[in-house]
């Protein structure tokens, strides 16, 4: 076996967005884009000789194939051993918690999560430090600069490894060893919770379903739900994960996740229902006949927090992202704990939650999570909330519609233009921009626009500086439109408008949120043209 010293030209076009790099299948098969881009993260990353590394994925489409010429390059590049999930495949909160847990440098992650899978669709990758969360932008970014001057690459000409058995073998110098996907995770999950408490509520008649969406996380939830916790058989449904997702988008949404969303509304619905997406980071949690939002989701596992025993002494902080709703900032208020507002994505937690600032985390895109790893986390939102209703003993309905009466609620929904003409979506964003100061003052029916900006963050743990990430129109109520152009997409360009208003009266809690968010709406189509500019009469996705 001898290493093997490649020469490429780089591509311009490897710049990582919100969560690491992302295209179609049939970019990452050409010849040495897959390979300049694991080369740019080794070179930046600079792991000492003998280091170890965690890879694996969600098991979409090519994703064995990137593993084995990852492990070829790992070994051409010094490292002592990875740990590669059987199968390839690993969660990336199971992936965050294996690099923490075996304590290894960092780990490379192959998702394009919610997005679809299979050979047109799209494929991802991405390096995660050693703290177990994914690369700061100041690492992303060096990577970015190393892969636009790349002129070679190091790979180990070899065989392919095994990757179905468990054990050890070898490549080189390098050590592979093949762990269960599962156990380490598991094992995490149950050090968190009650989970004598959710057995108990389980085996009393107390139902749930669990939609997979034939993504990562139906081997975790199997064991997890069915096995540890003794959930009915058939509680976890389309639960063999697939590579192209059984042909779904895997987004754990009201549109996407259908099948799970007709059985909660449906006769004899359940008493509790979830999904994950297509890398098992994100969760939807549904009651009978009910929808939580992220945003709520993330206030009420906050005020309730103390009823799970990982978390009884109480909360350190609460970061959200910025377009996520104001609703755990009440919480965060009324127990008088800091409350952080990140840019977009799961990167800008990490110093925080390594600061031991915060220890809660949430995004309104289906996304909470906690320090227990560095990346939101699908089933542990799950095991949270059931561990809260074990608890509790009251239908998931009654603890949200208790919560808005105690803290009001924030009504918020998302409006997505996907596949937009990039130039027609950037002129949207331009426009806003140009409108600042006309805009600033100016009222619409109810609504008094005051202040308008283009949000900027600075990490208060390393002063690291991150503009541009989305245009706020916050109004004098309280209330916010925002617009942000997504950086996880692979085709044009997607516009996110968030809308939010608050509302403080108990008897306006029940409206449906498009009801309560219908003037908002209206505001923002106007100031942002955005039917003029891109000709969309409406959005491809609400939630
Ligand atoms: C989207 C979400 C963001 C999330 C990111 C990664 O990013 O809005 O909140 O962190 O996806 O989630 P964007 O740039 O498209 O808005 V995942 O589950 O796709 O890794
Ligand atoms: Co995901």
């Amino acid at each position: 076996m001898s290493i093997r010293t490649v020469s490429t030209q780089p591509f311009s076009d490897q710049k990582p967005g919100t969560s690491g790099l992302r295209k179609k299948v049939p970019v990452f098969q050409q010849p040495h884009y897959l390979e300049n881009f694991v080369q740019s993260i080794f070179d930046s990353i600079a792991a000492p000789k003998g280091a170890a590394l965690v890879v694996g994925g969600d098991g979409r489409y090519y994703n064995r194939e990137a593993i084995q010429i990852i492990l070829k390059m790992a070994a051409a590049n010094g490292f002592g051993k990875v740990l590669v999930g059987r199968g390839g495949i690993l969660s990336t909160p199971a992936a965050s918690c294996v690099i923490r847990k075996h304590k290894t440098f960092g780990g490379i992650i192959l998702s394009a999560s919610h997005n679809p899978g299979g050979p047109k669709e799209d494929f991802g990758i991405k390096y995660n430090g050693t703290n177990g969360g994914p690369a700061t932008e100041t690492v992303t970014e060096a990577i970015f600069a190393l892969s636009k001057k790349i002129s070679s690459y190091r790979i180990l000409d070899a065989a392919d490894v095994s990757l179905d058995t468990l054990g050890n073998t070898t490549l080189g110098d390098m050590q592979v060893q093949v762990i269960d996907p599962v156990s380490d995770y598991a094992e995490l999950m149950e050090s968190l919770f009650d989970f004598g408490a959710i057995r108990e509520l389980l085996q009393g008649g107390f139902r749930i379903k669990f939609d997979a969406m034939h993504a990562v996380n139906g081997p975790y939830a199997k064991h997890i739900l069915e096995g540890r916790l003794g959930a009915a058989a058939g509680s976890v449904m389309n639960g063999v994960p697939l590579e192209d997702f059984g042909g779904g988008h895997p987004d754990p949404n009201l549109t996407y996740a259908h099948d799970l969303v007709e059985i909660m509304y449906g006769d004899n619905a359940p008493d509790f229902g979830a999904a994950s997406d297509g890398d098992g980071d994100r969760n939807m949690i549904l009651g009978k006949h009910f929808f939580v939002t992220p945003s709520d989701s993330l206030a009420l596992l906050a005020a309730n927090a103390t009823l799970a025993p990982a978390y009884k002494k109480g909360l350190a902080g609460i970061a959200r992202s910025m377009p996520t709703s104001a609703a755990a900032d009440r919480v965060a208020q009324a127990l008088n704990i800091p409350c952080y507002e990140t840019p977009t994505g799961w990167k800008f937690f990490g110093n925080l939650m390594d600061a031991g600032r915060v220890t809660l985390c949430g995004e309104e895109s289906f996304g909470t999570g906690s320090d227990h790893v560095r990346e939101k986390d699908g089933l542990w939102a799950v095991l949270f909330w059931l561990n809260i209703l074990a608890a509790r003993k009251q239908p998931v309905e009654a603890i949200v519609t208790e919560h808005w009466a105690k803290y009001g609620r924030n009504f918020y929904s998302r409006y997505d233009y996907e596949g937009l003409p990039t130039e027609a979506a950037n002129g949207v964003v331009q426009h806003l921009r140009d409108s600042f100061a006309a805009l600033t003052g100016k009222s619409f029916g109810k609504y008094t626009v005051k202040t308008c900006d283009d949000f900027s963050y600075t990490d208060p743990v390393d002063g690291s500086v991150s503009q541009g990430q989305g245009i706020r129109l916050l109004f004098s109520d309280g209330s916010r439109i925002i617009f942000r152009l997504s950086g996880t997409g692979t085709e044009g360009a997607t516009l996110r408008v968030y809308l939010e208003a608050f509302e403080a009266d108990a008897s306006h809690h029940h409206l449906d949120a498009q009801v309560a968010l219908a003037g908002l709406i209206q505001i923002a189509l106007r100031v942002s043209e955005l039917q003029q500019r891109t000709g969309r009469d409406n959005p491809t996705v609400i939630t």
